[in-house]
């Protein structure tokens, strides 16, 4: 028998093909809801931002921003590329060895990009037969579906929650702690401020600009960052930069930016910039506080009446503990930041009213911790915490915070856990022994090692045996570190399965590959602006799902039907009954405060307008009174010293914020002999992680012969014969990528930057596309996460710490392979 016949003859016996009635919306109802006629300028949202949409003759013609977006990002002309692009998964698909062989294939050949086109009945029934194995050998330890990541927005069809639930219909499975953008700050700034302050709404940004008379960047590229959000942005963020340019300009405000590389930022704003060497930033910040107590220029007040444990950092600062004063001459040395800068800025710091906004790169390196405890120090020392203009923000770079929330309430989203009294399947809790949550970041170790007991924010983590991955809304081929240490972890798991819209590494190297369509394939609403909410937004369908492409409610109320769940998964809603209840509810919400229309007339307008909020300080109910509005720390103030982690008695975080030397570190730290470029793997400027990489004409407005762009400095570029436009080989013990030579003078000797969420493509040693399944195998389009480094950052988070990393680069002579990231597999059967 033919190999083609001999697979339909398996695909045909092995499969029972379950009835799929459809709960998507049909266009009747569409009209019965009071939709504009489909050709009109339909209005839907995306973490770009808000937009409308034309179609023509059936497809999407013409894209233009919202009306109320004052500032919309470059990005919005790659949005058609996201649903025409030729990454799109067209059908349900297996790796050939899995259909042949199930859980004992052989793993080794994932990645090979051999695959199988089946049905969605035999897909599903696939899935949940893998499920079955999983759970019946190894229990609820055998699987994590439990990793998130930056899905679509919409609040109905939220991917990553409809396959949670549905895989929760059928079995417990393992769960992560924290998230890869702030994980290590996160897991600090409860003890040291007492909320994460990350993801808490800041000062808002007019009294910033009314009030403060610096304000320190702290590896903060806002610019570049604001121009995405968690949901529609609303972009007014930039209204603020604007007036902040103009401010500066007329000498109002000083704005001062401290960053190893000139950012978008910097050159937009006209400020003023102060270098220092990567990972280096505690030393600096430790010899500015020293500054501050040796001139008596801290303020004693603020310390003694909101902060504890002041009295235990001073001996580690003057040096009378281990005999090193911290002080500008120490630090000049390690940070390349000459000491009268250092001076100046510390006067600068208590002259006026000081606003520090950090970004949170320098939290996802080793010690990641340490870099915003002691900036909290810091601005302790300088005393403005809770005034307007003054303290310390952690999130003025994100999602719209900082723009004056509306305060009304924002609609809710469908649910990611079962309802109550639901039950399980395999009705199975134990875990026998192992943990099941476990640090986001360290899941490659758990396959690795199971078994292995760890530290993690003062409780023992007990790696589970985990042999099964779900993964949907998240791209770990993307986003985690390490590609040829995750090479070795998949080839210890039994099955993978991934839902996604394009054909990412992570669904090259899966088992079960699912097609998701886009937003601008069904319907759904948003919360307009992020942490401004000024509104709710309607997502219309613009085009049926291309393919064989499915919403992620309609694979997963398909998947719960085979469950014999579909009811429990629906609440036997469909599309549209879960839109106008998750409207409505939250028009009652908002009853008497905020008015809303009817449901028909909102999705006709398109969009429902809160309204504007009133300017808040952060942290001002503290200070006014600290005992009737405590910090939620164990003693309610800013712990300078935190006695909970001192009892942790871990070698890497201690009591109070220190400097200490990194695994790998560029400028004459460890490693740097062998490997003595450090490689920052930054937030990409047209793109939000891997997402728009597939929209391929809008690559090419900043691909080098079709690779991902390397940015290099021109001295250390010279000396290795390097000019813009040449194909550069950049590389260390991990691995070895290709990437497109930018040279720059934005970025400085020793530094280079490959943009994070560059599709990984291996290429086999014979450079074929279909290849790259060995260990250490070259990428052919730049993901700089074949060269990270895959280590928690402490004891006490565990997070990413991919800004750790050093790599060496020379020009590439051989033979240049085709980029394999975005052509989608070879079609067997
Ligand atoms: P995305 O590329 O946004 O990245 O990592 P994350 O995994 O969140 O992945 C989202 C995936 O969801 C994409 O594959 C997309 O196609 C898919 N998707 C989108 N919409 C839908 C949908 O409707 N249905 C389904 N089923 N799928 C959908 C981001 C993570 O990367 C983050 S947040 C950070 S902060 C980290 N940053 C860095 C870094 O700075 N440097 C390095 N080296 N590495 C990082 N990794 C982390
Ligand atoms: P990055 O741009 O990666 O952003 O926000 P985050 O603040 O982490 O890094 C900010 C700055 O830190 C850069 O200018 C970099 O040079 C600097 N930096 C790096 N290392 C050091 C160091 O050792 N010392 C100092 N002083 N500076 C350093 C990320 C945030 O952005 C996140 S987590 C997400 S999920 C969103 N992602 C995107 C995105 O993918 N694309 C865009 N356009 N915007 C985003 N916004 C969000
Ligand atoms: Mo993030």
């Amino acid at each position: 028998m033919k190999r083609r016949n001999f697979l339909k003859a398996i695909l045909a016996t092995s499969f029972t093909i379950a009835s799929t009635a459809s709960v998507l919306t049909p266009l009747s109802a569409l009209a019965k809801v009071g939709a504009k006629n489909r050709d009109d300028w339909l209005t839907t949202g995306s973490h770009f931002g808000a937009f409308r949409m034309k179609r023509k003759n059936g497809v999407i013609d013409q894209v233009k921003p919202f009306e109320l977006d004052k500032y919309p990002t470059d990005m919005i002309n790659g949005i058609k590329g996201l649903v025409y692009n030729p990454s799109r998964i067209r059908y349900p698909m297996v790796r050939l060895d899995f259909l042949l062989k199930g859980h004992k294939s052989d793993t080794r050949q994932r990645g090979d990009f051999r695959f199988v086109r089946v049905t969605w009945d035999q897909a599903l029934t696939l899935f949940k037969q893998s499920l079955d194995e999983i759970q019946t050998n190894y229990g609820p330890s055998g699987l994590h579906a439990g990793q998130t990541g930056w899905r679509a927005t919409g609040q109905l069809h939220s991917c990553t929650s409809h396959m949670q639930r549905a895989v929760g219909m059928h079995g417990n499975f393992v769960k992560k702690i924290g998230d890869y953008s702030t994980g290590a700050g996160q897991t600090i700034l409860p003890y040291v401020l007492g909320s994460t302050e990350v993801y808490a709404q800041g000062t808002s940004w007019p009294l910033i600009l009314d009030n403060a008379n610096t304000i320190i960047l702290w590896a903060n590229d806002p610019y570049k960052n604001l121009q995405v959000g968690w949901n529609a942005e609303t972009h007014e963020s930039f209204e603020y930069l604007a007036q902040l340019k103009e401010k500066i300009k007329q000498g109002k405000i000083r704005v001062i930016s401290i960053d190893p590389v000139a950012t978008k930022t910097q050159n937009y704003l006209g400020c003023e910039k102060i270098y220092v060497n990567p990972q280096t930033d505690v030393a600096l910040m430790l010899a500015i506080a020293y500054e501050l107590y040796s001139n008596n220029l801290h303020d004693k007040e603020f310390i003694k009446a909101y902060s504890l444990g002041f009295d235990r950092f001073v001996p580690y600062l003057t040096g009378a503990e281990d005999g090193i004063a911290k002080d500008v001459l120490w630090a000049e040395k390690i940070t390349g930041v000459p000491s009268d800068v250092i001076k100046a800025l510390a006067k600068t710091m208590v002259s006026g009213r000081t606003q520090l906004l950090m970004g949170w790169c320098i939290q996802r390196q080793q010690h990641g911790e340490q870099p915003y405890w002691m900036a909290a120090v810091l601005a302790t020392m300088i005393g403005q915490i809770g005034l307007p203009g003054g303290g310390i923000s952690y999130g003025h770079h994100y999602s719209s915070i900082g723009v004056p929330s509306s305060g009304a309430a924002a609609p809710g989203a469908f649910p990611r856990n079962l309802d109550e009294g639901q039950t399980p399947l395999f009705n199975n809790e134990d875990f026998k022994g192992a943990s099941s949550t476990i640090p986001v970041a360290r899941w490659v170790d758990a396959i690795l090692e199971p078994g292995k007991v760890i530290d993690a924010n003062g409780a023992k983590v007990t790696y589970p045996d985990i042999k099964m991955m779900v993964f949907s809304g998240n791209n770990p081929w993307s986003h985690h570190q390490d590609r040829n240490r995750m090479k070795q972890a998949f080839h210890k798991l039994e099955c993978v399965v991934s839902i996604d819209i394009n054909w990412t590494a992570t669904c090259r190297f899966s088992d079960i590959v699912l097609p998701a369509c886009t937003t601008m394939e069904r319907n759904d609403i948003d919360i307009y602006g992020s942490y401004a909410n000024r509104g709710v937004l309607a997502m219309q369908k613009m085009v049926e799902p291309l393919y064989d492409s499915l919403s992620d409610y309609e694979i997963f109320t398909r998947f719960a039907k085979i469950l014999g769940k579909e009811k429990e998964y629906t609440r036997g809603m469909s599309e549209f009954d879960w839109l106008k209840k998750l409207y409505n509810d939250c028009k009652a919400d908002n009853d008497g405060k905020f008015v809303m229309p009817e449901f028909e007339q909102f999705w006709q307008d398109g969009y429902v307008h809160f309204g504007d909020g009133e300017p808040w300080t952060r942290h001002a109910d503290f200070r006014e009174d600290p005992e009737i509005n405590p910090l939620g720390t164990p003693s309610g103030m800013i712990e300078i010293h935190s006695r909970k982690i001192e009892r942790y008695q871990y070698d890497d975080c201690k009591g109070h914020p220190i400097w200490m030397e990194k695994k790998e570190r560029s400028h004459g730290g460890p490693g740097s002999d062998k490997h003595p470029i450090w490689m920052q793997s930054c937030h990409p400027n047209k793109r939000l992680h891997s997402q728009m990489c597939e929209s391929q004409e809008y690559r090419q407005t900043y691909a080098i012969q079709n690779r991902e762009p390397v940015y290099l400095n021109p001295e250390d570029a010279k000396h290795r014969g390097i000019k813009n436009g040449d194909v550069v080989r950049v590389f260390n013990d991990r691995g070895q990528l290709l990437a497109g030579a930018v040279v720059s003078n934005n970025f400085p000797k020793g530094v280079i930057r490959i943009e994070e969420g560059a599709w990984y493509g291996p290429v086999g040693n014979d450079g074929s596309v279909n290849g790259g399944t060995e260990i250490g195998a070259l990428c052919s389009y730049g993901d700089p996460n074949t060269l990270t480094l895959d280590i928690g950052s402490s004891k006490l988070a565990q997070a990413c710490s991919a800004y750790t990393c050093l790599v060496d680069y020379e020009k590439f002579t051989g033979k240049l392979p085709a980029v394999s990231s975005f052509n989608g597999p070879l079609e067997i059967g």
